[in-house]
């Protein structure tokens, strides 16, 4: 592979970015339908305010940063101008830009004027838009990385491609809220057991991005137990997103962390995505053990017709409710204008995802992204319309012909089958309160006294008294009589198991959670729900990080499976310089990202040392200068490398209410 060469021996100036905001907005580059959330996108989105609001970084940038020796600036949520700021101020040697393929279009806005304010920069595209056939040509850039990226960028600088690989500490989501209230507690941490799935189902992106092979990037349970340990103790939560396709398709890995979990009394708490048939081999009573509190599953079809091996053997009806009465969330996903669908038996389908009654459920239309076996046989059958990118997010019109259904019909039963879902199961919050109850009734019930479990029944527990603080606001908003009935008996029974869950304090913060929630619907309706996430630079450079792979010098690597590669050792990186603009969730009435810079007075209070002034900035977080503009010198590098973590107790939605 060529190598990139300076022209003198210092580090490597490297910007990596994600496309620029706004998003999900009609203009010239986007459309409304990509909205930069998870659930408000794809699986709350019907549920008004009691849809559940939160942001994910662009995490694949990160682990490129974290993975070179080389000075990198991270830069997340751009607005099109920060983004030019820092292209012409930077200097930079290479720009990587991460996009997928409904922001092709801001992908080459991008790199053209990269091309032309800075030419001696390398352009390099990465991510799931790097899949697209021919996007050589359709893009001026210098190189495409198609796949997992951390080797060919280290291969790239001429770095040791197979150095053990360093795991940045990050918050899974930024600003979690719902009903405009931010929940509480630290966001959950991010963490990634490797990329791809060996499954490879004809339609799945992921799968086939990574060669429908797995890339472990911590191959073992020790490894793992090892790095959650480091995270937990950075980040003060317990609580891990798990993004790994298929967690638990590494039935090893799995279970000797949950030998270690119990051995070191370490219980940590787990969301992941898993496969049905992963699942039932591994055991509910295994799962609870294990922590896991969520999964998400792709059920994709009630018919043998639209299904696929994952699924063969299992009722999936039965397994989510038996998910459920341990008090694990499960997250159904379904297919829609599949190839068998017509008009007339769409209903099968939805009525069975509905009737699934999970806590969530995401319905996608089938759509052929560039790479999947799925693609090359539409692309065959002459069947891929000739529609921009940017209407490749499977939320509206169909990237392919179907003999059945016409541009505008997909969307009406997209909306037609979130509606059902909300009308009959009520809100996704109400289902997860009473999850929470089943599962912490059916643990007790059991009777196991060791300490894991009982763990996992304090786990159940503390969720239902969160939870049980909102159901006033629950049946205030709710959707319909049936839920308001359903709320009204669960509080009946909280009270019977919890009485506490209903003592003054939690009754009076319970009132002020209704009186938020009405500012918030009221702010809603005046300027609609759109949230943008905050622009965040990331900044490390070279002196202050550890040359990759130095603090993991014991981890010897260990036999790949077949259909599977991995990356040695893991290592949790600590030394990330996180320069974040805060205020997420005002300021979006123009529809731009979000830049807000904070007041001098916390810039200050930050430089002094006072907690209180500088509010959101994690304890001894001295090198952090929150939201200063990314092209003042930072300050920050001559620091000793410290443990920088992007702290959740911000502000808050409710602290902001006087920006509603
Ligand atoms: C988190 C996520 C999101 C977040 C966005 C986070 C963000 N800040 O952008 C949310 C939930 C908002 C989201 C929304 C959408 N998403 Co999304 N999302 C994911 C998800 C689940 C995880 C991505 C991730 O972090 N992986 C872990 C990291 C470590 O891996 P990675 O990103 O792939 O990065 C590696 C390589 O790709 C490569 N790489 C990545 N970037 C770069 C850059 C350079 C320069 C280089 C060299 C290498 C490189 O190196 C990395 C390390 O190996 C993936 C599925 C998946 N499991 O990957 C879908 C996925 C990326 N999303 C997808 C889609 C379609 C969407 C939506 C359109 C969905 C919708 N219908 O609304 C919207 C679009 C929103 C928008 N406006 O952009 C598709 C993309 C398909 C495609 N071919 O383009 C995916 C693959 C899901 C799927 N299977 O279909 N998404
Ligand atoms: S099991 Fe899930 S992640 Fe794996 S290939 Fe199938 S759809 Fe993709």
């Amino acid at each position: 592979m060529q190598r990139m060469m300076l022209p003198d021996d210092r580090p490597p100036r490297i910007l990596l970015c994600a496309v620029f905001g706004p998003y999900g907005v009609d203009d010239a580059y986007g459309r409304k339908e990509n909205i930069m959330e998870l659930f408000h996108n794809q699986v709350t989105r019907a549920q008004g305010i009691a849809s559940f609001r939160f942001h994910h970084r662009s995490f694949g940038l990160y682990f490129l940063a974290d993975n070179v020796d080389a000075d990198v600036t991270v830069l997340d949520f751009p607005s099109k101008k920060r983004f030019e700021r820092e292209v012409r101020r930077g200097h930079y040697d290479l720009v990587g830009i991460s996009f997928i393929a409904p922001n092709f279009v801001k992908a080459r806005e991008m790199a053209r004027y990269v091309r032309q304010q800075s030419p001696k920069s390398v352009i390099v595209l990465g991510g799931h838009g790097a899949a697209i056939d021919g996007i050589e040509q359709l893009i001026d850039c210098d190189h495409v990385v198609k796949g997992e990226g951390i080797r060919w960028l280290r291969s790239f600088l001429g770095q040791n491609p197979n150095a053990p690989l360093r795991h940045p500490i990050l918050p899974s989501t930024e600003y979690q809220s719902i009903f405009g209230l931010p929940l509480p507690g630290t966001a959950a941490s991010l963490l990634v057991p490797g990329v791809g799935c060996v499954n490879g189902c004809n339609f799945c992106a992921t799968s086939h991005f990574f060669g429908k092979g797995y890339t472990s990037f911590i191959p073992t349970g020790v490894e793992l137990f090892d790095l959650a340990c480091r995270i937990a103790d950075a980040r003060g939560t317990d609580t891990f997103f798990v993004m790994d396709e298929n967690f638990l398709k590494s039935r090893e890995r799995a279970a000797e962390m949950l030998e270690l979990m119990e051995r070191h009394h370490r219980h940590f708490v787990f969301e992941i995505f898993s496969s049905a048939e992963t699942i039932a081999a591994f055991g509910i009573e295994n799962l609870v053990r294990l922590g896991v509190t969520f999964v998400w599953i792709g059920v994709e079809s009630s018919s043998e017709q639209g299904n696929y091996v994952k699924n063969r053997g299992i009722d999936p009806k039965a397994l989510i409710k038996e998910l459920r009465d341990h008090g694990i969330g499960v997250l159904a996903s379904g297919i829609l204008c599949q190839e068998h669908h017509t008009p007339q038996n769409m209903h099968i389908d939805i009525d069975f995802m509905v009737d699934l009654n999970a806590d969530f459920v995401q319905f996608m239309l089938l759509t052929p992204m560039p790479t999947t076996t799925l693609y090359r046989e539409m692309e065959a059958q002459g069947r891929l319309r000739n529609i921009p990118f940017e209407d490749w997010h499977g939320q509206k019109m169909l990237a392919q012909t179907h003999p059945h259904f016409s541009d505008d019909e997909p969307e009406i039963w997209l909306k037609r089958a979130f509606r059902q879902d909300y009308e009959t199961n009520s809100s996704s919050v109400y289902r997860v309160t009473e999850g929470a109850l089943r599962g912490y009734r059916t643990l007790k019930a059991k009777g196991y006294t060791d300490a894991c479990w009982q763990a996992r029944i304090k786990e159940r527990e503390a969720r239902v008294l969160e939870y049980s603080m909102i159901l006033p606001t629950i049946e205030r908003n709710a959707v319909n009589e049936t839920e308001r009935e359903r709320v009204r008996a669960l509080r009946r029974e909280i009270a019977k198991e919890l009485p506490q869950a209903f003592n003054l304090k939690r009754r009076s913060t319970a009132l002020g959670a209704t009186v938020l929630a009405a500012l918030w619907n009221l702010r809603v309706r005046i300027k609609g729900d759109m949230i943008q996430p905050a622009t965040i630079v990331t900044r490390l450079c070279k002196s202050a990080k550890q040359p990759s792979g130095l603090l993991a010098p014991a981890l010897a690597p260990s036999t790949s499976p077949a259909g599977s590669e991995q990356l040695v050792a893991a290592e949790a990186a600590q030394d990330m310089v996180v320069d974040h603009a805060r205020g997420l969730h005002v300021c979006v009435h123009d529809g731009r990202t979000d830049e807000r810079e904070p007041p001098l007075s916390q810039v200050l209070a930050e430089a002094v040392g006072v907690p209180r002034g500088r509010r959101d900035v994690a304890p001894g977080a001295i090198a952090v200068l929150e939201g200063l503009p990314v092209d003042e010198p930072p300050l920050v590098l001559g620091e000793a490398p410290k443990l920088l973590l992007d702290s959740q107790k911000g502000p808050g939605v409710a602290d902001r209410r006087l920006d509603l």
